[in-house]
């Protein structure tokens, strides 16, 4: 379905948490409105003895007057009837950072090579999404694999956000804690 309603949004079928575990490194994104993660984003899954899923994330983000940091954030999923689906609570390591409650879909992964995230915050009153972000997850900071890329260029364009994602860098940053 291309008609770009997010009720018709096609999830990954059968997805399978316990394969998802593990780091990933975003390598394209397409931003929400407002305060986000810039670059050298890493996500790493994982799931609980009760079986529900967390996360943990890094990235450096840019808040208030040009302060440059790599915001840690933290992150529950509360499970829904489709299992590729997700609400997830999130959290900063420190206070100044944001907090908020998403949706977490799961559109496309090989759970090897790539993964394909997509969150809408707001739906516009014609059920297309009016604020939202997704993430190209690689589980190689180097990048996906040409053969990858082809399939990641066709879940871009049925969320109708071809064009609108890019590219996240890695060089770093978030590795070595700055100088003050
Ligand atoms: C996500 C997947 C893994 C867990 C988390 C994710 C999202 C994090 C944010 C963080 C925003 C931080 C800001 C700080 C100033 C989707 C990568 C928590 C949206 C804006």
């Amino acid at each position: 379905a291309q008609d770009c309603q997010v009720a018709n949004v096609q999830v990954m079928q059968n997805f399978d948490r316990s394969r998802y575990v593990g780091t990933w490194y975003a390598v394209a994104k397409k931003d929400p409105v407002g305060l986000f993660l810039r670059d050298n984003i890493v996500a790493t899954f994982a799931i609980r003895e009760d079986g529900t899923m967390t996360a943990s994330a890094e990235g450096r983000v840019i808040i208030l007057n040009n302060w440059e940091l790599c915001a840690k954030m933290f992150a529950t999923f509360e499970d829904t009837p489709d299992p590729a689906k997700f609400k997830m609570k999130y959290w900063g390591a420190a206070t100044h950072l944001q907090t908020g409650d998403d949706l977490h879909w799961v559109i496309d992964t090989d759970y090897e090579n790539y993964a394909v995230h997509y969150s809408c915050r707001e739906i516009d009153y014609d059920g297309t999404c009016l604020d939202g972000y997704s993430f190209i997850f690689s589980r190689h900071p180097t990048g996906l694999r040409a053969e990858d890329q082809r399939i990641v260029t066709q879940r871009k364009t049925e969320l109708c956000l071809l064009g609108k994602y890019r590219r996240v860098e890695h060089n770093g940053y978030c590795q070595i804690e700055p100088q003050a």
